[in-house]
């Protein structure tokens, strides 16, 4: 599948993944937009929202704690750990829209949550924030100050962590191969990343069983899973020094 770009990766110093919800499919996590996204009937789209949480905060925890129960008995799959994998022989970094924590558990050392994680939460009002104890006594938590605790995720209309972000941004800006797996490059800001990369000059490779926005950017998109896919890309690397 790689072998056009062979010397490409093999030369390569710094490889950037931009990933989303379809890198963890194989590991049994509904997608966003996929026929499986949807919870009890309601749009994903539509309970990420401030809006949804402060009209009924109680539904809204209801559905992270479905999703991190299915995401505490989930495994990285061998997409995820290609990418770990992929550490020991170039400077690989991971710029996710995940919130499941999976490239961590694979064992990636840099990733970026630009969305936020499940396994933390915050106050809406103080600035007390922590990872989240194993369960909640009741639905919506509180905090010590008495007002709200919500999951650590940037919801539609919030803006992303702005160090994070200004971080994402300098790593698409700096990589010579920029892989797009498993997002359908539909939110942004996350999808300009390609964008960024491509003005440097970056070889961009995107993997994912559809079409997506910007497959026609890209310098190679392989219409097939992560999990199946990621793996090929050690031989083409293993062989180089660093
Ligand atoms: C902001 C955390 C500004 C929570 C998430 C109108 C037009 C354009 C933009 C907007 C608009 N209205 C509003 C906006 C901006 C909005 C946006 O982009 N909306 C979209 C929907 C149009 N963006 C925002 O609101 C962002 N904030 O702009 O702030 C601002 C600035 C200053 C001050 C105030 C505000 C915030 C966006 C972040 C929202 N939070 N998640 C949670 O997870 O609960 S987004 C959430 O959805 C995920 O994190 C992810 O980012 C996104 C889902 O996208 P994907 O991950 O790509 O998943 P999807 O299901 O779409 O696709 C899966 C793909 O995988 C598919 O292509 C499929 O084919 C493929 N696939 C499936 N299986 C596999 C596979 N690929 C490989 N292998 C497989 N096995
Ligand atoms: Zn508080």
């Amino acid at each position: 599948m790689f072998k056009q770009f062979a010397d490409k990766l093999n030369n390569s110093k710094k490889i950037v993944f931009v990933t989303g919800a379809g890198i963890s499919q194989e590991s049994g996590i509904p997608t966003f937009r996929g026929k499986d996204g949807y919870w009890r009937k309601h749009d994903p789209m539509k309970l990420a929202t401030i809006d949804a949480f402060y009209d009924d905060p109680k539904l809204v925890w209801e559905w992270y704690e479905d999703r991190r129960k299915n995401i505490r008995s989930a495994q990285p799959n061998a997409g995820h750990k290609a990418i770990a994998e992929l550490e020991k022989y170039k400077d690989v970094v991971v710029l996710t829209q995940n919130i499941d924590g999976l490239h961590q558990r694979a064992g990636s050392s840099k990733v970026l949550e630009l969305h936020g994680s499940i396994i933390r939460i915050k106050c809406t009002v103080c600035d007390y924030i922590d990872s989240i104890p194993n369960s909640f006594d009741t639905l919506p938590p509180q905090c010590k100050c008495g007002n709200t605790l919500r999951p650590d995720v940037v919801w539609f209309g919030e803006a992303l962590p702005q160090d994070v972000w200004q971080e994402a941004i300098e790593h698409a800006n700096s990589c010579d191969v920029m892989i797009i797996a498993g997002t359908s490059l539909v939110v942004s800001p996350a999808n300009t990343l390609p964008l960024y990369a491509k003005q440097n000059g970056a070889t961009l490779i995107e993997v994912n069983p559809d079409e997506t926005i910007m497959s026609g950017d890209m310098d190679l998109s392989l219409k097939t899973t992560s999990a199946s896919c990621l793996p090929e890309l050690l031989p083409f690397i293993k062989n180089s020094n660093l």
